[in-house]
């Protein structure tokens, strides 16, 4: 992406994030519509719509040739990865704002042909704004974020995921992800991947598992995690795919390989 366009998709980028982080503030403590989609636990509100059509409506009015792909379907649906595409979750951990009012993010990653450039992550409640233009650093506002030490031990991570996989014995041996927790220092759940991914990257957090996540959940806290030297791929060791829903395994450089060769000794 030609640097000129690019910072001013970022400007624009960051001045919407901040505009509808402000306007689901000021909206959140009116009814919320609760919806369930997939499964009685897998919710959407008002506000996750309402919040989606803000940046579809932003984007196609001054970018029309870029696409979207957005968890609530008012964006396109790209086959390929040709030109700009937003890939954008309006609320990253809906469980979180409709149970917690807080520990939610708006994540908004935008790739050109393929090439993740733009990352942000916008922790609302926290007024926390996470953001990365490839090649130029990672940010928590307007603190730089250090790469990522090499030198780190399982026994001494703490490791971000879901509790519901560590039930599910289906894709990998519930015993082999026992002993995994057991392995590792610490075990967390925060609720939304953005901001899961975004804890790797300035080290709140050593590595993140989820069995399966879709593209909006983790497009933007990819690219910033990457800048930071950070590792992702699936539960396979596969290249994350932007079109597809998979399972996710990221962690700091030292890490990856250590939890991989873990997690494949119980893969189904
Ligand atoms: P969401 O809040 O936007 O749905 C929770 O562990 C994380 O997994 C959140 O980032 C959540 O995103 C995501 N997730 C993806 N699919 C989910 C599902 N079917 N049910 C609950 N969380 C899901
Ligand atoms: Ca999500």
């Amino acid at each position: 992406m030609e640097i000129h366009h690019r910072d001013t998709v970022y400007q624009d980028a960051k001045k919407w994030v901040y505009e509808a982080g402000k306007i689901i503030k000021e909206q959140m403590n009116n009814p919320l519509n609760i919806e369930t989609k997939s499964n009685a636990n897998d919710l959407v509100t008002i506000l996750d719509k309402q919040t989606e059509k803000f940046f579809v409506e932003k984007i196609k009015d001054k970018y029309p040739d870029h696409q979207i792909i957005g968890e609530e379907g008012y964006g396109d649906q790209p086959k390929e990865l040709d030109g700009t595409i937003w890939v954008i979750d309006p609320i990253d951990g809906t469980m979180n704002f409709v149970h917690q009012k807080k520990f939610f993010a708006i994540s908004v990653g935008i790739l050109h042909n393929g090439v993740g450039e733009i990352g942000l992550i916008y922790d609302v409640m926290n007024d926390t704004l996470y953001h990365v233009k490839k090649g130029e650093g990672a940010f928590r506002d307007s603190q730089q974020l250090p790469l990522l030490s090499r030198n780190k031990q399982l026994n001494e991570a703490i490791v971000g995921m879901n509790y519901f996989w560590l039930c599910e014995n289906r894709l990998v041996d519930y015993q082999v992800m026992q002993g995994f927790i057991r392995t590792v220092r610490g075990a967390r759940t925060y609720g939304s991947a953005a901001l899961e991914l975004a804890y790797i990257a300035d080290g709140t957090l050593d590595g993140y598992l989820s069995m399966r996540l879709s593209p909006w959940d983790v497009a933007a806290g990819i690219i910033l995690l990457q800048e930071v030297g950070g590792i992702v791929s699936n539960i396979d060791g596969n290249e994350w795919d932007p079109l597809k829903k998979s399972s996710i395994l990221a962690s700091n450089p030292a890490l990856h390989k250590t939890i991989l060769d873990i997690i494949k000794k119980g893969r189904k």
